[in-house]
């Protein structure tokens, strides 16, 4: 009987003992594991460099949702590291009634509270909003309106407002609502970015097929020069990010599949014919491990999306849940280029139809045809012609950007940069498309460039943009 006990009592210990070995073994298997996916899945080099400690971020949205539909996790990331973030959301995504404006208001403030962002450091700038046609495009008006202080009208009326318990950017400032002009949208970001002063802007591309965000973009690039030009140390890096793609919301982003890992952002498949962008060198922000989740319901970047009701995300074939991915891509815009702070002038521009030289140093890289207005056309000049940019100092320099005309027909085959030191370069073929043409170059200081146009095809030779940047400290 004794026996019988002992033999009892020695099994269930043995069973005991064989428990907590296959628990203490799982355990570890899966410690080693979640190490191994660290170690081999989630390069954040990139992101934590950029959005560092003490680092001032500024996110724009057009509208309320694009804010996390691009840059959740750039946010999250953003305050892990004890950055400063700031959002402004410029309309109201009010094209269906003010009553949805001032809902979706309400959306990005609980979105962004699932991320840790604080109300206070979201500022809502009133502005009106539309469908994607460009004809009745809010922005589209407003940027293209006759002069600028002409007012112009949205879906709901002709001034800035906000939630009655939240003032608008404009009211907050000047304690009245600013009326719907170009004037006051510039005025409106000038004094915002000048305030925030920051390090790193996030805001929707030149190439989103929405007039609301490709013509903001085109705002937000005029209010830094400007702020450039009367502040010369102000030099923000600027990353871009698509929402609506050439390929359409029902074919970009690709739908996420059920049960499946996630994937990262695909490149569309009309991104070379529709862009001037370069895909091969988009910044990957690979996302926080918590938007990393394939159980949806416990991914933080789904969450935070699933807030915005008034959007429907389940609706659509799961459209707004598709910018769910593995990362977050951006387009950097470097504006230390010092050829802002410089006077323009051209052997001949094409004045009547605002193809000016002074569009060499617009911020836009782009020109006919989708973008005529941002390049410099000659006058039915070829070889011989020539533009110059002239500064009030002197600067040394070691890197000069060029663009051709982005159209087919008109190339610079070579021209000649003289400098202000007596000194030149002569330069190749500039890429046909309008792509980037880099030289560079031992440093030298000057006060004055000037490029000559030797050899070239078509019949009004021009630039898209003429880029100049200063000598590292280092060089010499
Ligand atoms: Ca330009
Ligand atoms: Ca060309």
């Amino acid at each position: 009987m004794l026996i019988n006990l002992n033999l009892i009592l020695l099994s269930i210990l043995l069973l005991v003992i064989a428990l907590i070995s296959i628990y203490v073994y799982s355990r570890y298997r899966k410690i080693c594991n979640i190490q191994r996916i660290k170690e081999l899945s989630y390069d954040f080099e990139t992101v934590n460099s950029i959005l560092a400690e003490g680092k001032k971020i500024l996110i724009f949205a057009p509208h309320q949702d694009d804010e996390a539909l691009m840059c959740a996790g750039v946010i999250s990331h953003a305050l892990n590291n004890h950055a400063e973030v700031k959002i402004g959301v410029i309309t109201n995504g009010d094209k269906k009634g003010r009553k949805i404006g001032l809902t979706r208001m309400k959306e990005t403030i609980k979105a962004m509270e699932c991320l840790g962002l604080d109300r206070k450091n979201i500022t809502f700038f009133g502005y009106g909003s539309t469908e994607m046609d460009i004809k009745t495009s809010f922005m589209y008006r407003l940027f293209h309106a006759e002069t600028e202080t002409t007012v112009i009208s949205s879906n709901v009326g002709s001034e800035t407002y906000s939630i009655p318990d939240s003032s608008e950017y404009h009211y907050h400032k000047f304690g009245v609502h600013g009326s719907y002009s170009r004037s006051t949208l510039r005025q409106d970001l000038e004094l915002f970015i000048k305030e925030q002063k920051p390090d790193h802007i996030f805001a929707a591309s030149l190439y989103d097929i929405h007039p609301d965000h490709f013509i903001l973009y085109q705002f937000i690039v005029d209010a830094i020069i400007n702020i450039k030009r009367s502040d010369h140390t102000f030099s923000p890096e600027l990353h871009e990010y698509v929402i609506h793609s050439h390929d359409g919301d029902d074919y970009w982003p690709l739908r996420n599949l059920n049960n499946n890992s996630l994937i990262p952002f695909s490149k569309p498949a009309t991104f070379d014919s529709a862009t001037l962008l370069d895909w091969e060198k988009r910044e990957i922000f690979t996302v926080p491990i918590d938007m990393q989740s394939v159980a949806l319901s416990k991914n933080k970047k789904h969450i935070a999306i699933s807030k915005y009701r008034s959007q429907r995300p389940s609706g659509n074939k799961n459209y707004l849940y598709s910018y769910v991915k593995r990362d977050e891509i951006f387009w950097k815009k470097d504006f230390s280029n010092i050829a802002f702070l410089a006077s323009v002038s051209a052997s001949s521009e094409n004045s009547e139809s605002d193809q000016l030289g002074c569009k060499v140093i617009d911020g836009i890289s782009d020109g006919y045809p989708r973008f005529p207005n941002n390049e410099w056309v000659s006058l039915g000049e070829t070889s011989g012609a020539w533009i110059q940019l002239d500064w009030s100092q002197a600067y040394s320099v070691s890197k000069i950007v060029l663009y051709d005309r982005p159209n087919l027909k008109d190339n610079i085959l070579s021209a000649t940069l003289t400098f202000s030191d007596g000194t030149m370069i002569d330069t190749g073929p500039l890429p046909n498309n309008g792509s980037s043409y880099e030289i560079l170059f031992a440093p030298k200081t000057i006060n004055w460039v000037k490029l000559t146009v030797n050899k070239a095809s078509g019949e009004n030779v021009g630039l898209s943009e003429f880029e100049v940047y200063q000598a590292s400290e280092f060089q010499s």
